[in-house]
C-alpha cells in the first residue's frame, strides 16, 4: 500500500499514528506530493486534490484522511484499537472533529491568506478563525478527561490539528484581530497544554517517515 502525504517536520500526522499502533507501518510505502503545487500527482488519486491518499495494492484509492485512518485500524496486528466500542466512542468521536476541524479551518485561513492582502476575504476568514479558537477552547474544557481514556483517534487527531498549529499559525500570521500578533493557543489553556506536552512520549506520537526532498 502506498501512502502519498506532505511529510512536515513537527507536525503529528494521523494516519501515520494509527498505522504505528496497528503495528502495519512495515506494509507501507511512502510518497511525497504537495497538493498545492501545479505538478502535484494528487488528482489522478483524489477528485478533491488533497493529502493524504492511500493506494491500496489493488490500484484502488482511499482518501479522506479519517477513512484511512478507519482502515488502518481495520487491520490491526497488535491487539490495539483507536475507535473505543465502550462507553468512550462518542467522546473519542466528537474529540476526533475537534482535531480533524481545527485542522481544516487551519488550512483554510492559511489557504484564504495566501491571496493578495486587498482581496481577502475578511468575513470568511474570521469564520474560520472562530472556528479554531471554538475548537481549541473546546477542548480544553474536555481536557480534564482525555487522560482517563484508553489512547484514541480523538487524542490522536486533536494532537495533529495541535501541532500542525505549532507549526503554522495563521491567527498570528495574519492578525485579523488585536493581540492575534502574539497568539499561542497554550495560553489560557493549561489542561489541553499538559495534555499535548504528556502524550509527546508515547512512540507512535514520535514516529516519523523521512522521504527525500522532491525534485
Ligand atoms: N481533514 C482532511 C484534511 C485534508 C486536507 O485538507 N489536506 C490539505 C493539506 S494542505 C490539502 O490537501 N489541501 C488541498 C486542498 O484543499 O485543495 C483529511 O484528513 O483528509
Amino acid at each position: 500500500m502506498k501512502l502519498i502525504f506532505t511529510p512536515n517536520t513537527g507536525y503529528i500526522h494521523k494516519v501515520l499514528v494509527v498505522a504505528y499502533e496497528a503495528g502495519i507501518v512495515e506494509r507501507l510505502t511512502f510518497e511525497r506530493t504537495r497538493p498545492f503545487d501545479p505538478n502535484t500527482t494528487i488528482w489522478s488519486f483524489n477528485p478533491f486534490g488533497k493529502v493524504p491518499v492511500l493506494e491500496l495494492d489493488n490500484g484502488e484509492p482511499l482518501f479522506g484522511g479519517l477513512v484511512i485512518c478507519e482502515y488502518f485500524n481495520s487491520l490491526s496486528v497488535t491487539g490495539v484499537s483507536v475507535y473505543p466500542t465502550d462507553e468512550a466512542r462518542w467522546p473519542a468521536l466528537r474529540q476526533m472533529m475537534l482535531g480533524d476541524g481545527l485542522f481544516d479551518a487551519t488550512t483554510l485561513l492559511r489557504v484564504e491568506g495566501w491571496r493578495d492582502k486587498a482581496v481577502w476575504n475578511l468575513d470568511y476568514m474570521q469564520r474560520e478563525r472562530r472556528k479554531m479558537i471554538n475548537a481549541l477552547d473546546r477542548m480544553e474544557l474536555e481536557a480534564p478527561q482525555f487522560a482517563s481514556a484508553p489512547f484514541h483517534i480523538g487524542h490522536i487527531c486533536m494532537a495533529g490539528g495541535l501541532s500542525y498549529l505549532g507549526l503554522r499559525n495563521p491567527i498570528r500570521e495574519y492578525a485579523l484581530e488585536p493581540g492575534d500578533a502574539d497568539f499561542d493557543w497554550r495560553a489560557n489553556r493549561p489542561h489541553l497544554s499538559k495534555w499535548f506536552d504528556a502524550i509527546q512520549t508515547r512512540p507512535s506520537m514520535q514516529f516519523k517517515v523521512e522521504l527525500p526532498e522532491e525534485r
